[in-house]
């Protein structure tokens, strides 16, 4: 069972920062406020560049929390002009299905056509997510396109407490390294009151409790009720890096303004027919040039 917050505290801060044993990272994500955060250089920023304690580091958390924070990766200027494009979207797609909108409980989203601006490099082959990717699911892991967004309205409401995929073998009563991890680009800055996502740190690692759990992914509330969550607060601009295992639900958004992330799932490869294409909508040919050919194998795309 996840420790209370304040034990935790405790635990850790007899650490020293010298032995790097795996709880001193939990006590540094304390200094940024929330558990499984954590602050690039601004040379690893500016350069893209991980270093190798980095990598650890992120590995770490991902492992033993089940995600990961990254603050502030993102350039404000860059943050600003996409927030402002999938707004737009966003409210224009909605305008005319209230309805649609009202079912989900005001969680609401879309998936962007492959063409610009969306098939922007920084949302699509970033190059900070890639050396964890790599790190984490393996040189030849690949991903979906389109790719989503996930956006709380205002006036949304708390959704179920969910993992957006099982264990691969429950019935091994084993959590096995991750086979899908969702990539969380923060284009707002995430608050209590507009629906900071509500995650359980080491969830991913408890097996389904029965049948129900495994075919709906719902968490009933007397097992979650049991263990600690934290709120994904951050500022705009941040990226979340999530296996997706982990609990976690969608929150209430009590501002009067969209609460967006993007989100891009990728795969460790696995068992992939050779002939796998992710998707079939059809890229126009000057965006098919700006494509590198890295990103055009990572999301299996053929001409
Ligand atoms: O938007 C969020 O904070 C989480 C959304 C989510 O988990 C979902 O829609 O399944």
């Amino acid at each position: 069972m996840a420790l209370k917050s304040s034990k935790r505290h405790t635990e850790v801060s007899a650490l020293t920062t010298k032995n790097y044993h795996p709880q001193f990272f939990a006590y540094l994500n304390f200094e940024l406020g929330v558990m499984g955060a954590m602050q690039l250089n601004d040379e690893e920023k500016s350069t893209g560049q991980l270093t190798e304690q980095t990598l650890q580091d992120v590995a770490l958390n991902l492992k033993s929390e089940g995600y990961v924070i990254l603050h502030e990766v993102m350039p404000q200027s860059w943050v600003t002009a996409m927030r402002s494009l999938f707004c737009a979207e966003l409210e224009a797609n909605y305008r005319d299905q209230p309805s649609q909108l009202a079912s989900q409980n005001g969680h609401g989203g879309f998936q962007p056509p492959l063409k610009a601006p969306f098939l922007d490099p920084s949302i699509i082959e970033n190059e900070i997510v890639f050396q964890i990717l790599e790190y984490t699911l393996g040189k030849h892991f690949f991903g979906c396109l389109p790719y989503g967004c996930n956006t709380s309205f205002p006036g949304s409401t708390t959704q179920n407490v969910h993992r957006d995929c099982g264990h691969l073998f429950p019935e091994l009563d084993l959590a096995l390294p991750p086979l899908l991890i969702v990539v969380n680009i923060l284009l707002d800055e995430f608050t209590e009151s507009n629906g900071a996502t509500e995650i359980w740190p080491g969830s991913h690692r408890h097996i389904e409790a029965d049948q129900a759990e495994i075919s709906t992914l719902k968490i009933a509330p007397s097992r979650w009720s049991e263990h600690t969550s934290v709120r994904t607060t951050a500022p705009a601009g941040s990226i979340i890096i999530r296996d997706m295992r982990t609990w976690h639900r969608g929150m209430s958004n009590t501002t009067d303004a969209l609460r967006t992330m993007l989100s891009l799932v990728y795969y460790r490869q696995h068992l992939l027919p050779d002939n796998l294409r992710s998707s079939d909508e059809v890229i126009n040919e000057d965006d098919w040039q700006q494509l590198s050919e890295r990103a055009k194998w990572i999301y299996r795309l053929w001409k």
